[in-house]
């Protein structure tokens, strides 16, 4: 009786409805739909930062499979974001999962060796100290994707220790940068401690057609915006020097290839993603000749392996 009363309540469906509309709203192409069903722009899927309510957009699960497409001059996250390519140890945390600044990338000899003596603790030379006290060794058991602490945290397969790590070829890394035999990816078994070797995305196992593909990002949204394709200018810096971009800070001069003609100004400030002039310059294409010169749009050849680096810590081979 009373659920019927509740339940004839016009204030809870109302609520109901807008629930629903909420969890099963669609997302065109040209956004992202977040786990609790919220749409953000294609442009704010891995890049860094959480724009999700949920922050399902930048998670292992839905990035990993981006990091093929995250080639120079970008930086890549070790949950696979793609974010811009100075990030790296620049003192501003740009990844959502901090590997960009993590201690092992980022710090000099002695970060590293104190770092080194305080994850040994009382345990053996080549052993880590979990949180729980037990000691385990390290060849075996850190970053190698599985929980070993058992913790529940993870902490001998987190960011902080694992997330600057190269992994060896043919091995696929984990959301937070252990390394596990490709052959382990997508066959069905979480081998990863965060699953991200199973990311639906990644395996295919999943109906979210619309999550857009991150290569299609323009440079200028990492900077200051420019035409893309022809109409783009040559942008010069300090002595001539051609820049590719994307220009996030400094003075700029814009040229036109030959056959087209430059329209705003021939120079303009770059700071906070805007230009000092008001109009965004570009070339004209009054004529435009056969074979124009390629555009200066993103690569997007997969480097997958080539990329990650290491910060002053051996490789070791993944298990079998
Ligand atoms: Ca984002
Ligand atoms: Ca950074
Ligand atoms: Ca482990
Ligand atoms: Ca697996």
């Amino acid at each position: 009786m009373q659920l019927i009363s509740f339940l004839s309540n016009p204030l809870f469906l109302c609520a109901l409805l807008l629930r629903f509309r909420t969890i099963f709203a669609a997302c065109d192409s040209s956004h992202f739909e977040c786990d609790n069903g919220s749409c953000i722009s294609q442009y704010d899927f891995c890049n860094g930062e959480k724009n999700c309510p949920d922050g399902s957009d930048e998670t292992a699960l839905t990035c990993v499979s981006q990091r093929q497409h995250c080639t120079k001059p970008y930086f890549q996250c070790t949950y696979g974001a793609c974010v811009i390519g100075t990030a790296g140890c620049n003192g501003v945390n740009e990844c959502a999962d901090g590997s960009d600044e993590t201690r092992l990338r980022c710090g000099n000899e002695d970060d590293i060796r104190q770092h080194d003596r305080r994850l040994q603790g009382n345990c053996q030379e080549n052993e880590f100290k979990c949180p729980s006290g037990i000691c385990l060794d390290k060849s075996n058991f850190l970053c190698d994707g599985k929980d070993d602490c058992a913790d529940g945290t993870g902490f001998d397969e987190s960011v902080e220790l694992c997330g600057h790590m190269e992994c060896p070829a043919y091995s696929f890394k984990c959301g937070t940068g252990g390394c596990i035999s490709g052959s382990l990816s997508c066959n069905g078994e979480n081998d990863c401690y965060d699953g991200s070797d199973e990311a639906p995305l990644l395996c295919n196992t999943t109906k979210k057609v619309t999550t857009p593909v991150v290569t299609e990002t323009p440079l200028e949204l990492l900077g200051c915006p420019l035409p893309l394709g022809d109409e783009r200018p040559i942008l010069t810096g300090d002595g001539s020097r051609v820049l590719t971009g994307p220009i996030t800070r400094g003075t700029v001069r814009f040229s036109c290839k030959q056959g087209y003609v430059l329209e705003g100004e021939e120079s303009s400030y770059c700071a906070k993603k805007k230009w000092s002039t008001s109009t965004i310059p570009k070339c004209n294409t009054a004529a435009l000749p056969e074979n124009s010169m390629a555009t200066l749009r993103r690569p997007c050849a997969p480097t997958m392996d080539s990329k990650w680096t290491a910060a002053n810590h051996s490789i070791r081979p993944a298990p079998k």
